[in-house]
C-alpha cells in the first residue's frame, strides 16, 4: 500500500472527513498513470479502458462493462436504458438517484421515482411487491427497482444480501429488471468478508465507483449483459460521456483495484473509532458504523455551527441536515488524522 498524500493547507494538515471523494492519486497511482497504454475510446481503442471493463465485469459476474465519468452518469444511463418514458422506477427514499442527481431520471429519461421509506437504506420483497403497479393499461408501468449498497445517507449500511435476493427473485418473477448503486460495494464486501460478486452477479445492472473509497480520481465502472452495455455506451455518447484517450484514468482505476481493496478495513476500522469517541459526548448520538461512513446527530448545536468551527481547526465534515452531520474516512486519514478529529470534535462540543 502507498503511503496516503498529504493534503496540507497552511501550516496544519487538514483532516478532511466530508467524503471519501476527496482523495488524492498517490504516486504510485500516478505513475501507473503515466504508463498507461492508451487509444480514442470513442473508437473502442483504448487498450487500458477495454482491459478494465473486462476486468471488472468478471469481477462483479456480468458480461460486459462501460467505464463512465461519474456514478451519476453510470446510474442515470442503467436507468435510461432499463426504462420507457412514463415508468415507475421504484427506489428507497433516501437513495442518490432520488436526492443527489438532479431529477435525472425524470429530466433524461422521462421516468418518474416512487420513493419507499425505510429505517437502514433497504427495502423489503414486500414493500417492493406492494409498490409494483398490476399490469393494467391505465396504471403506469413499473419498470425498473432501484437499490443502493452501502447505503449513503443511512451511514454506510450494508444491504443484508439475503433480503436483496429476494427483491430480486421477487423481480424476475414480475419480469422488473433491477440496478444496484453500488457505489460502494467494495465497502460491503470486505467488511462482510465475500467475494464482490456475491452482492453484484444477481442484478439486472451494477454502477461501482472508482473515485470514493478506492482512490481513483475519476471513474465508475457500469456492468450488465453485453446486450444492455451495447446500448449504455450509446446512451454514454448521447450525453456526452464519450471519452477519448482516457486509459489514463482506467490505469488509475485499475491500480485502486489491486492496491486499495483490501485496505478498506482500516477506513470501516477508524470509522468505529470514530463513532465510539463520538458516543462518550454529550449531545451526539451516533448509530454503530458498519463500513466508512459516520453519522451523527447532534442534539445540542446546529449541524452548520458545528463543521465552522471544526473547520476553523483543521477538520472538515459535512453538515447533512440541520441537525446532522457526515464524516467519512478514506485513504487520506490516518490514524493519527482520526486521534485528531476526535480530540478537535471534544474542543468544539465543551
Ligand atoms: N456521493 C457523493 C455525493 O454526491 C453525496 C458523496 O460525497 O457521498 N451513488 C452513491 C451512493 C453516491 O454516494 C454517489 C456520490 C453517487 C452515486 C454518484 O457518484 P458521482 O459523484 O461520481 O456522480
Amino acid at each position: 500500500m502507498q503511503p496516503a498524500e498529504k493534503t496540507d493547507v497552511g501550516p496544519q494538515r487538514v483532516v478532511d472527513l466530508r467524503s471519501d471523494t476527496v482523495t488524492k492519486p498517490t504516486p504510485g497511482m500516478r505513475e501507473a498513470m503515466a504508463r498507461a497504454e492508451v487509444g480514442d475510446d470513442v473508437f473502442g481503442e483504448d487498450p487500458s479502458v477495454n482491459e478494465l471493463q473486462e476486468r471488472c465485469a468478471e469481477l462483479l459476474g456480468h458480461e460486459a462493462g462501460l467505464f463512465v465519468p461519474s456514478g451519476s452518469m453510470g446510474n442515470e444511463i442503467a436507468i435510461a436504458v432499463h426504462t420507457q418514458p412514463g415508468d415507475e422506477v421504484i427506489c428507497e427514499a433516501d437513495s442518490h438517484v432520488v436526492h443527489f442527481e438532479l431529477s435525472a431520471m425524470a429530466a433524461l429519461a422521462g421516468v418518474l421515482p416512487r420513493v419507499l421509506p425505510s429505517e437502514r437504506g433497504f427495502l423489503t420483497r414486500e414493500q417492493v411487491q406492494g409498490a409494483v403497479r398490476p399490469p393494467v393499461y391505465y396504471l403506469a408501468r413499473t419498470g425498473l427497482i432501484v437499490l443502493e449498497n452501502t447505503h449513503n445517507m443511512k451511514g454506510g449500511t450494508i444491504h443484508p444480501p439475503e433480503e436483496a435476493r429476494k427483491i430480486v427473485e421477487f423481480a424476475r418473477e414480475r419480469g422488473i429488471p433491477v440496478h444496484l448503486d453500488g457505489a460502494r460495494i467494495f465497502n460491503a464486501a470486505v467488511a462482510l468478508g465475500v467475494p464482490v460478486k456475491e452482492l453484484t452477479q444477481d442484478f439486472d445492472s451494477v454502477m461501482f465507483c472508482f473515485s470514493k473509497g478506492l482512490g481513483a480520481p475519476v471513474g465508475s465502472m457500469l456492468v450488465g449483459s453485453r446486450e444492455f452495455i451495447e446500448e449504455a455506451r450509446v446512451v454514454r455518447k448521447r450525453l456526452g460521456g464519450g471519452m477519448r484517450q482516457v486509459g489514463i484514468l482506467a490505469a488509475a482505476c485499475r491500480y485502486a483495484l489491486e492496491h486499495h481493496v483490501e485496505r478498506l478495513q482500516e477506513d470501516h476500522e477508524h470509522a468505529r473509532m470514530l463513532a465510539q469517541a463520538l458516543q462518550e459526548l454529550p449531545g451526539v448520538r451516533v448509530v454503530e458504523p458498519e463500513t466508512n461512513i459516520v453519522i451523527c446527530t447532534l442534539t445540542k448545536m446546529k449541524a452548520a455551527e458545528f463543521t465552522r468551527r471544526l473547520e476553523e481547526k483543521g477538520v472538515r465534515a459535512l453538515a447533512i441536515s440541520e441537525r446532522t452531520v457526515r464524516m467519512v474516512t478514506h485513504l487520506d486519514v490516518g490514524r493519527e488524522d482520526i486521534e485528531r478529529a476526535i480530540e478537535t470534535i471534544r474542543e468544539v462540543l465543551a
